[in-house]
């Protein structure tokens, strides 16, 4: 990508746009192996941005998805709303209707969200609902009106996936314990990795897991959470090492509540933009056994998302 648009909207001034040409993973992935976070971005001339949005993409279409998908060895996909949509889901529904059966979403939805509504995105596969507590991507909305929600979707079977960043987890934590849905945390609640994987920050964090036994845990976004960066490449492909302490010990406590995905096309990188290839061979480090590689990459996302499917 070098256009400096995303159809007729401006990228946001330093945008990194996604990695053209990735390696493909040495670690090859088992067979139907599911990318459990990973986003679509318009194409804004057919998909418009959403005018509440806090940054505008590049674009990142349902198509560029699904060869990034069979490049790297991935058989499905989780398609999650990411916010510069806003709660305009076309975009990410239209991906799952081209998906035949192989993507799922996560949609955004408002408070008030008619049955209709909520009907017509499960038919599409859709599956759970977003609540971002990040305050760079959204305005904060009340607790009571993402209650209305959580009533609303239970409904349907659905789970509530929840990003937020670690400073702000004991003031949500209530909250949290208080939805009656099964969760699932972004990016492993965005740990300070400069912290001990065992210290009282990242302890607290995995007490959320062990008092929610229904909330699962994404281990993903190295590239997002790495203070070392990617190691030049030198043939070794380990990236990412000061980031794997914390995911290995999600991954070891919680070997059947875990999740991974690429997070491509990873908006709001500002220092460098991960090869999605590397990204994959920091699996085999963060779940050392293929037993743990199984659950992590098949079992669980399959669980959540496709129970029917065996
Ligand atoms: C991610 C992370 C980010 C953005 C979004 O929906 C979004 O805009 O999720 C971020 O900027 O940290 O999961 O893609």
């Amino acid at each position: 990508m070098t256009s400096d648009t995303s159809g007729t909207f401006e990228k946001s001034p330093g945008w990194l746009d996604w990695y053209a040409n990735p390696s493909v993973p040495h670690y090859r992935l088992p067979d139907g192996a599911v990318d459990a976070h990973c986003h679509v971005f318009g194409p804004g001339a057919e998909f418009p941005f959403a005018p509440e949005r806090k940054y505008t993409p590049c674009d990142a279409s349902k198509a560029q998805l699904f060869a990034l998908r069979d490049r790297l060895g991935f058989s499905r996909n989780v398609v999650v709303q990411a916010t510069c949509h806003g709660a305009d889901n076309r975009a990410m529904v239209d991906g799952l209707r081209a998906s035949d059966g192989l993507a799922r979403g996560v949609a955004t939805v408002r408070p008030g969200v008619s049955e209709h509504e909520l009907t017509e995105l499960h038919k599409a596969g859709v599956r759970g609902v977003r609540f971002n507590f990040v305050k760079r991507l959204v305005d904060a909305a009340p607790t009571d009106a993402l209650m209305d929600v959580v009533e609303r979707i239970a409904l349907f079977g659905w789970h509530v996936v929840i990003y937020f960043e670690a400073p702000d987890l004991a003031g949500l934590r209530d909250f949290f314990l208080s939805i009656p849905l099964p969760l699932v945390v972004d990016h492993m609640g965005r740990p300070d990795v400069t912290k001990d994987p065992h210290g009282p920050e990242f302890e607290s964090f995995l007490d959320l897991l062990r008092a929610k036994p229904d909330t699962w845990c994404k281990v993903t976004c190295p590239e997002r959470l790495s203070v070392a960066g990617p190691p030049a490449l030198d043939g070794e492909r380990a990236p990412y090492r000061d980031v794997v302490p914390f995911a290995r010990r999600v991954v070891e406590e919680f070997p059947d509540r875990v999740l991974w995905g690429t997070d491509w096309p990873h908006p709001n990188l500002t220092d460098h933009m991960p090869d999605d290839g590397l990204l994959v061979d920091t699996i085999p480090h963060i779940a050392p056994t293929e037993e743990l590689r199984r659950a992590l990459l098949v079992d669980n996302p399959m669980r959540l998302y496709w129970p029917d499917a065996r």
